[in-house]
């Protein structure tokens, strides 16, 4: 029976994950952060403590020292570095927070599990917003864009993507990142734009809200679901060769867009209820994202089983069903 550590394991990402991993058979182990309210601080894997082959510890990036000895202590075959302050807006309130997070962070669980447990696989979490204002002729990013981040969360993820592919030739480890795309679920914070307009769009339906404030509605990106892309985080991990690789729909939608889909599914029109506030836009925009994932789909097989619209729906549904029983 494999053994996976996660960081990150109570986010989205971490709790699918987890489940998907467990449906595979794994024991799976992960670390949450100390929380002053220990209620509902490990709410998305409620389902999944129910198999009794799940282990959570306190844990942190920031704490070198604490992830040593668990991974000393565990000695997982594979280990997710999923964990992040992942949200580009807060990241210009927070930079240092966010880069001692999202880049010291990665090179401290590196350097544990070089030392703890080498033999073991590494996935880190690289993004998109790596890549900022570089697009190609043929309008999208692929694995040999340049990366030209416009936010501090976008730089802090170049260290770690540089960093991993460093420790990757320099002491021969295991190690692969997954390029990802945006991508979404019912699990997804409510303050990233496509949850909040689906929580939003669902309240005013049901008369609980008027409006909906956003920021930017011109900017574009590549929305997936966040199943078929821890799908594919284990997929890049049994590849024989450690790699990295781009994760995308090869879409590309507005928000605008996304809000005229939301809406519609309620049978409303968004411009009668979206509203501009200039606290949502960002210090600098990151105005349009298409992956390429030709190199994924032709090398492991991989392919998305969502459409946009489908998860959209997916998303707006839970959060009708969520204030009909809240009301
Ligand atoms: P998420 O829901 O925000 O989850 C982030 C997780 O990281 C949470 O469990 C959080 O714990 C934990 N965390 C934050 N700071 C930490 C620290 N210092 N030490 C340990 N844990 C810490 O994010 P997600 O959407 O699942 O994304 C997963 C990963 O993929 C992140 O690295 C993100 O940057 C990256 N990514 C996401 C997307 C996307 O569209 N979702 C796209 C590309 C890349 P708390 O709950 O305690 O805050
Ligand atoms: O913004 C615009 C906003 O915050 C998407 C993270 O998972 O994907 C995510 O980062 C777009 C931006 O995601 C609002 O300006 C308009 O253009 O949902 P988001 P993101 O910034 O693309 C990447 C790949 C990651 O790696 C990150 O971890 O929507 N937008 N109005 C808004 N965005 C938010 N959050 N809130 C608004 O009111």
């Amino acid at each position: 029976m494999k053994k996976a550590f996660i960081t990150g394991i109570n986010g989205q990402d971490g709790s699918y994950l987890t489940e998907y991993l467990l449906s595979l058979g794994y024991d799976v182990h992960g670390i949450v952060r100390r929380n002053s309210t220990a209620e509902n601080q490990s709410a998305r894997l409620d389902d999944a403590f129910d198999s009794g082959r799940l282990t959570t510890y306190y844990g942190d990036l920031l704490d070198q020292g604490g992830i040593e000895r668990l991974l000393d202590e565990i000695q997982p075959d594979e280990i997710y570095n999923i964990a992040a302050q992942s949200h580009v807006r807060v990241s210009f309130d927070i930079p240092q927070f966010t880069v001692q997070t999202n880049a010291l962070g990665v090179l401290n669980i590196l350097e544990a599990y070089r030392r703890s447990c080498p033999n073991a696989k590494f996935y880190q979490a690289s993004s998109s917003e790596m890549f900022g204002l570089s697009v190609e002729k043929d309008h999208f990013q692929r694995e040999s864009t340049p990366m030209n981040p416009v936010s501090p969360y976008g730089c802090s993820k170049v260290f770690g993507y540089n960093i991993t592919r460093n420790y990757r030739r320099a002491y021969d480890l295991h190690i692969c990142n997954g390029i990802l795309f945006n991508h979404e679920s019912p699990r997804r914070g409510s303050n990233f734009v496509t949850n909040k307009v689906a929580k939003a769009a669902a309240r005013i339906k049901l008369g609980l809200q008027e409006k909906l404030e956003l920021g930017n509605m011109d900017s574009y990106r590549d929305w997936g679901h966040s199943k078929d892309y821890v799908r594919a985080m284990h997929m890049i991990m049994q590849h024989d060769i450690a790699d990295d690789f781009v994760v995308s729909t090869m879409e590309t939608h507005s928000v605008r867009e996304m809000c005229d889909v939301v809406f519609g599914h309620l049978g409303l029109d968004y411009n009668d209820y979206v509203i501009q506030n200039p606290k949502y836009l960002r210090p600098e925009e990151l105005p349009y994202l298409r992956g390429d994932s030709t190199k994924i789909r032709n090398t492991l097989g991989w392919k998305p089983t969502y459409t946009f619209e489908g998860m959209m729906q997916e998303m707006v549904d839970y959060w009708l069903a969520y204030f009909c029983r809240h009301k």
